[in-house]
């Protein structure tokens, strides 16, 4: 089993500004959780990360074919993007939402998720062990699947 778990826009900041709303651990320790979550759950994994648009669009469609499901954090672009939320139905992998703050609790603008219309779960407001919660349920997921 695979997953891939892709990071939208300013995540590789993490632990270097705002961390009273990110935490303070960095981008490299969001990877080593995921690599060893992944390892947990006995399952492979590849990370990406982008802040373009139509990079996070074209990763979308590099897992068609070769995940069997996704971990989404599109970050600014969940609230904004079309084009990731049409690639995630155009690839029709199961997908997970993954928030680190909670955003129901902030402005108005982050109101909307996109991407999450096409995800069958989100989860937010765990910080990075989201991620790990994602992923648990994903492979949860895929397991009453097969
Ligand atoms: O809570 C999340 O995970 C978000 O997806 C993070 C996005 C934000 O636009 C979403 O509304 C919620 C922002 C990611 C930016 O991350 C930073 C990390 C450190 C310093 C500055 C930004």
């Amino acid at each position: 089993m695979k997953f891939f778990v892709i990071n939208g826009p300013n995540l590789n900041m993490l632990g270097v500004r705002e961390p009273a709303v990110y935490g303070s651990t960095t981008y490299a320790d969001l990877v080593a959780l995921i690599q060893h979550t992944a390892e947990e759950l006995q399952v492979e994994v590849e990370i990406v990360q982008s802040n373009h648009e139509g990079t996070l669009v074209d990763e979308i469609q590099r897992a068609y074919g070769k995940a069997d499901g996704i971990v989404i954090n599109p970050a600014a672009y969940t609230h904004t993007s079309v084009a990731i939320l049409d690639a995630l139905k155009a690839v029709a992998l199961p997908a997970v939402e993954v928030h680190i703050s909670n955003v129901k609790e902030r402005e108005d603008f982050r109101q909307i998720s996109y991407a999450g219309q096409a995800c069958f779960d989100t989860v937010m407001g765990e910080g990075i062990e989201g991620y790990r919660t994602a992923m648990r349920i994903l492979k949860k997921k895929l397991t009453q699947q097969s």
